[in-house]
């Protein structure tokens, strides 16, 4: 399928409610939904940022484009999500402290869900005892999202925290700036590249 420009361009205009119609009328017509999401969906909030960077749009444009894409994913995340099944492992996902993005974090949330785990948010700006607290609740894997690089350094000082209370789950992280280098330095055990590839790696990770 190729971009479906009604959908690209009303979650760049910020047009909520026509991103709901058009991504129902997709979905009903037979659309696939990673498709619609892959293709339309996430390369529209990509060219949101790249307005904003060229000062071409601002926090408010980017904000109300989030709201927007919100309400295309409400249609698609039942529908690219697993129910009924046992659990294949717990995991617990949250954007880390003083960072308010939270689509990346949710369209993993979406995968893992749909790859059969159960799967705690813990939400944007996480401090580290709620990541603590889910690892004591029995995540054996952590993931931890940052779209911004001075949001980064919070990745590093969960793996810290986590250390120094002596608890030892599997990390993995990702979002925008980060890199398989990043993951590295500071001691986590994987990257994920997108939300696709998050999956992979908890499994990964899970089974070494
Ligand atoms: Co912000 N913002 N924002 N923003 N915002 C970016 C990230 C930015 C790149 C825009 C730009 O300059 N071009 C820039 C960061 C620059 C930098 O640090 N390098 C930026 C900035 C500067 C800011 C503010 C500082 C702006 C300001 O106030 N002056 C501010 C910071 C607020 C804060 O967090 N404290 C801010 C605010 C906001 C809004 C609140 C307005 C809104 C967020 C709303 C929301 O999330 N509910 C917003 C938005 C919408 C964006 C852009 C336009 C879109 C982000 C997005 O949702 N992308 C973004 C530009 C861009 O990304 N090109 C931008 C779509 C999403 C599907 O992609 O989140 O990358 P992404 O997730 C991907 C992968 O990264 C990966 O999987 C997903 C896809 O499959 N992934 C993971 C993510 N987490 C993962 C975890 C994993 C594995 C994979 O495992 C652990």
């Amino acid at each position: 399928m190729a971009v479906h420009e009604g959908i690209f361009n009303a979650i760049i205009k910020g047009k909520r409610k026509d991103v709901g119609t058009l991504v129902q009328e997709q979905v009903n017509a037979g659309a696939k939904p990673d498709e619609l999401l892959n293709e339309s969906m996430i390369p529209a909030m990509r060219e949101v940022g790249e307005r904003f960077s060229r000062n071409e749009v601002y926090v408010p444009e980017m904000l109300i484009a989030a709201r927007a894409m919100a309400a295309g994913l409400v249609i698609i995340e039942p529908l690219l999500t697993a129910k009924g099944i046992e659990p294949k492992g717990k995991v617990a996902i949250g954007t880390v402290k003083g960072d308010l993005h939270d689509i990346g974090k949710n369209l993993v949330v979406m995968m893992l869900k749909g790859a059969g785990y159960e799967v705690v948010d813990l939400g944007v700006d996480c401090p580290n005892e709620k990541y603590e607290e889910a690892v004591k609740n029995g995540a054996q894997v952590l993931l931890l999202s940052a779209l911004l690089t001075t949001t980064m350094p919070a990745m590093k000082e969960v793996v810290d925290y986590l250390r120094s209370k002596g608890l030892q789950p599997k990390i993995i992280i990702g979002g925008a700036p980060v890199t398989q280098e990043y993951a590295n330095e500071i001691g986590a055990q994987g990257y994920g590249r997108d939300a696709n590839d998050a999956v992979k790696v908890v499994e990964r990770v899970l089974a070494a």
